[in-house]
């Protein structure tokens, strides 16, 4: 039985071929660095997008064509929804997946009944895991889009609630460990404030780091092995999360004790609508040695909002795969499309253009960063920028040892001069000769 039965295993036939249903650079088993493209990519499919958006945006309702799906909150759809997936896994030679706890599984009249049904589409997860070879990436709860989450879950002036989402939390670990994820995802989809005239933020910041401290305490008492990853966000849906952005994160890791046990998931939409480039947000978190996993994807830069499209830009890409080049690859995370089609490419067949094309860009980054890196100029440039920190003061200065005295005795013998070009548009130049 196939639910994509027009659609085959998606094959590469190299950048000649004219087969909309072919990867064109993407070659799994190709080495680049001494390792096959698909170790360094470690492409992730988001349940959440794949099999349950509906494609609806704020002026009018969903257009995705899921003739799989009966519409219903029975385990048995979701059981269903879950081979249709791995067909698509399958079929696109993406190896790992993430969803969030309702994705998968639907949220019944009572906790206790929703835990049952995510229990029993965990076994079908399991099982098509094991058929397919396919691998969990991370796992997540929603704490977002039910109503009672609507002024947060960890922030939620409400202690039920609160309650509510710790129980979601600690399940949802539970279950990421059942089925060997890698990482956990913590993104505190409304953990922040619409207002603050109703927002004590002191005592919510607060709660948010206790309701972490006791994920911590659950993930070592279960003995889970895989990360934890929080992903910044600045916005959308409240007016600010706390969560804002890389350095916001790491900050209040650091201010509340828990820098030891999280890591960061970068998501690029979320990079620019916190008012920074991709290649900052990751760059902040890998010089803290916290870059874990990163949601690929895109946004608009004329719609303010977090559109989640497919990347394309190879430039952009590139920049991406620099970073994750230079900290020596991913460990346990990898590129998970958080991306959707647009409302108007509705069919089951746009799921899969969507993801060949965000596969052959990362693809063609890849490839072009290790030829950047192999060609080392651009290292060779930034190296030579900081020349005079090599010398006998600045090795003291930067292990903190020095004094201003002696910046002073230095200044008054050597007079500053102007520093040498940036050289920022011949660097530009020496990139584009590798696109
Ligand atoms: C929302 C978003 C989420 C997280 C997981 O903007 O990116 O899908 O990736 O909760
Ligand atoms: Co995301």
């Amino acid at each position: 039985m196939s639910y994509f039965p027009d659609i085959p295993v998606i094959q590469y036939e190299g950048a000649k071929s004219r087969n909309p249903l072919a990867f064109k650079h993407y070659n799994p088993e190709e080495l680049i660095e001494g390792r096959p493209m698909r170790d360094h990519l470690r492409f992730a499919a988001a349940y959440w997008h794949v099999m349950r958006n509906p494609l609806a945006d704020p002026f009018g309702g969903g257009t995705a064509q899921m003739p799989w799906d009966d519409g219903t909150d029975s385990v048995e759809n979701a059981q269903k929804r879950v081979r249709v997936f791995f067909e698509f896994l399958e079929k696109t030679g993406i190896d790992f997946y993430c969803f969030h706890d309702r994705d998968v599984a639907p949220e019944l009249a009572t906790l206790a009944e929703s835990h049952k049904a995510l229990d029993a589409v965990a076994g079908t997860l399991k099982e098509e895991q094991q058929r397919t070879g396919k691998k969990l990436l991370w796992g997540t709860a929603c704490l977002f889009a039910h109503p009672r989450f609507n002024q947060g879950a960890a922030t939620s002036p409400s202690l039920d609630v609160f309650a509510h989402g710790g129980a979601q939390v600690k399940k949802a670990i539970s279950i990421t460990q059942e089925l060997g994820g890698g990482g956990y995802v913590f993104w505190g989809g409304r953990e922040g404030y619409s207002t603050l005239w109703n927002t004590d933020m002191k005592r919510e910041m607060d709660h948010l780091a206790a309701f972490l401290h006791m994920a911590v305490e659950w993930k070592k008492s279960i003995g889970f092995q895989g990360k934890f990853w929080i992903e910044p966000k600045p916005r959308e849906p409240s007016t600010h999360q706390y969560d804002s952005d890389a350095a916001a994160c790491l900050n209040f890791l650091q201010a509340y004790g828990l820098i030891n046990e999280f890591e960061l998931n970068i998501e690029t939409n979320h990079a620019t609508l916190a008012g920074h480039t991709m290649r900052h947000e990751l760059t902040v978190a890998a010089d803290a040695g916290k870059l874990g996993s990163i949601d690929a994807n895109r946004g608009d830069e004329l719609i303010g909002w977090d559109t989640d499209q497919f990347p394309t830009n190879i430039y952009l890409a590139l920049e991406v795969m620099l970073v994750v080049l230079k900290m020596g690859g991913f460990r346990e995370g990898g590129l998970n499309f958080d991306a959707k089609r647009r409302r108007e490419s509705h069919t089951p067949a746009d799921l899969f253009h969507a993801h060949i094309g965000g596969m052959d860009t990362f693809a063609r980054g890849l490839k072009i960063a290790a030829a950047i890196r192999a060609d080392g100029r651009i290292e060779e440039f930034v190296k030579n920028r900081y020349s005079s920190w090599n010398s006998p003061l600045g090795q003291k200065i930067e292990s903190g040892k020095a004094t201003l005295a002696e910046l002073e005795a230095h200044a008054l013998a050597h007079p500053a001069g102007i520093p040498a070009s940036g050289g920022q548009e011949y660097l530009e130049n020496l990139v584009n000769e590798f696109i």
